[in-house]
């Protein structure tokens, strides 16, 4: 009874707006002002979810990522800290759109039925919330807690103004057992990167390395992060541009990582003097980062790396250490049997798969979406995952984990702790504590990138030419309907409509190098293309040709 009444008031209170909401690629997303209903339905679904899995803490995040500053959004994180799992996505979209009280009332006691969730207990779930810098945030905050608390027995514990990233590390921290605080989490990185520096080989960090780097913040949360502990990373030199305080801009407006990645320019407040510095971009929650370096003084072009040449330098370090702790015939006989596996999207520059594939490894491919990608790589003992947009983690398996410790017990235990396989096996271990298992993240990769560089006496220019991108363009095709648009094959194909695939093989044809494929976006209302051929010329020619028949 009480259950019902509660249900009944907060759908009262926030009626549906018009418009239908679809939980999509990464949650609901819409103009901020419009989405306080769907937040509040996403408030009640999060603490339901919470109860089905026994009261393991169940995360929330307002954001809208690189989004306009008026957009805002919600999104669900389940307990290991990834995305909420896909088969509740359809009862969040049904959820979203009850037209009326009484409609969700029933959707939620069916859906507690046929799930089996028991409703009306006490302390029967948690939710923890974070939520960007977006001026609705608190709002929006606010209404997900009225969700929450429309559920009897749901404990809701706001975390605060946090990057993504970091909500969702605290969830898995959690429920782990672990301390699951910001300034825990601050402490892991902290910790973790210096160890990486400690080992370093003397002869390689040194000058080469310069120390100084320049931040884009994307005028959001992860730049005030970053400033909050910069000063405890030592070995950089950090500084932060577009770091959203007072006067510095508008949130992912001319600036963040999905701007640098789509414009290839730099970003709003850098300029000439900043000329072969290295530079990197966060976007607006901080959950996707690319580096760039300002191609020359005379124009705002930039050398872009993204996240295939993010992922490339992590596979790279991280073969390196497993080939020195199997091949070098060391203190003990005792080898590592790890499967490592490469997940891409198709939107991973075709010079990049080359690359990986060149070193032997293995390489796959999901859909868009950060959710097929994470998922695709846990099925590995360590699985490095990015989108080209620089979105991207490394998850290593707990059997993985425990045998790096039983290795390391075994060499200290013989007093090899001065061998290379035992500083091999602690650079993988710091490694694990340094990267952000539960999802991509920004300042987290960015400090892998630098332990990384330093590691192998790296200069920005080393790393450009591990590979040469393939030029490549991209374009959004507005159309009436985008769902009649279906591909296949990680989306690399279209089966639907009918003849369209056989066009698309047509144009590529006439192309060396040619590559393209067409998809519907999953957050906005357009199809997208993409081509890849071996003059840029040639590449946006193509993309303009199959552009011409989605139309
Ligand atoms: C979302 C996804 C991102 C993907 C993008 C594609 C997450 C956290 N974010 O932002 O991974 O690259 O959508 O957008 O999964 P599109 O479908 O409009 O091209
Ligand atoms: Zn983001």
């Amino acid at each position: 009874q009480e259950q019902r009444r509660r249900l009944l008031a907060v759908a009262t209170r926030f009626p549906l707006p018009s418009g239908t909401f679809s939980y999509g690629t990464a949650g609901f997303r819409a103009d901020g002002a419009t989405m306080a209903p769907a937040v509040c339905r996403a408030g009640i679904l999060a603490a339901l979810r919470s109860v089905k899995l026994a009261g393991a803490a169940i995360g929330i995040v307002i954001t809208a990522s690189h989004n306009p500053v008026g957009d805002n959004g919600v999104k669900i994180a389940d307990p290991d800290g990834g995305m909420m799992a896909q088969h509740w996505e359809p009862f969040a979209d049904a959820l979203a759109n009850a037209p009326d009280p009484d409609a969700l009332l029933q959707l939620v006691l069916q859906f507690a039925k046929d799930e089996g969730i028991p409703l009306g207990g006490q302390d029967t779930a948690q939710v923890l919330l974070g939520r960007d810098t977006r001026p609705t945030g608190a709002y929006l905050l606010d209404a997900a807690l009225q969700g929450i608390n429309a559920i009897v027995g749901a404990n809701a514990i706001d975390m605060g103004i946090l990057t993504t990233p970091q909500l969702h590390w605290m969830v898995r921290s959690k429920n782990k057992g672990a301390k699951a605080s910001e300034s825990d989490y601050f402490t892991q990185l902290i910790g973790s990167f210096r160890r990486m520096l400690e080992l370093v080989p003397k002869d390689k960090g040194g000058d080469e390395v310069a120390k100084k780097l320049i931040v884009d913040g994307a005028n959001g949360i992860g730049g005030v992060k970053l400033e909050q502990i910069k000063v405890e990373l030592s070995g950089l030199d950090i500084i932060v541009r577009n770091s959203g305080k007072e006067g510095e801009g508008i949130l992912n407006h001319m600036c963040g990582a999905d701007f640098v990645q789509k414009e290839r320019v730099t970003p709003h407040g850098f300029s000439p003097d900043d000329v072969s510095v290295r530079c990197a971009s966060l976007d607006g929650d901080a959950d996707r980062l690319v580096y760039f370096r300002l191609s020359s003084a005379s124009d705002s072009r930039v050398d872009l790396v993204d996240g295939d040449k993010i992922l490339s330098l992590f596979a790279l370090f991280i073969r390196e250490q497993l080939d020195i702790i199997n091949n070098s015939g060391g203190q003990t006989n005792k080898s590592l049997s790890a499967r490592l596996g490469i997940v891409q999207t198709a939107y991973a520059n075709g010079a990049s798969m080359q690359f990986l594939k060149s070193l032997g490894l293995e390489v796959v491919f999901t859909p868009t979406g950060v959710k097929y990608l994470h998922k695709r790589a846990l099925e590995y003992d360590i699985g490095i995952y990015f989108e080209a947009n620089g979105h991207g983690t490394v998850v290593f398996s707990e059997d993985f984990i425990s045998q790096l410790e039983s290795l390391s017990n075994g060499l200290s235990s013989q007093a090899a702790t001065g061998s290379a396989q035992y500083h091999a096996v602690m650079r993988l271990l710091a490694a694990s504590q340094l990267i952000n298992q539960a999802v991509g993240d920004a300042l987290s990769g960015l400090l892998l990138v630098e332990a990384i560089l330093q590691y192998k006496g790296w200069s920005f220019q080393n790393w450009c030419e591990l590979y040469s991108d393939l030029p490549s363009k991209q374009m959004k095709v507005k159309v009436k309907d985008r769902s009649v648009i279906v591909t296949t094959n990680a989306e690399t194909k279209v089966s639907q409509p009918c003849g369209l695939q056989e066009l698309i093989d047509k144009e590529t044809a006439n192309y060396t190098h040619g590559r393209c494929f067409v998809r519907p976006s999953g957050t906005e209302d357009v199809v997208r293309v993409y081509a890849e051929a071996s003059t840029q010329v040639e590449a946006d020619s193509l993309t303009k040709s199959v552009a011409h028949h989605v139309e």
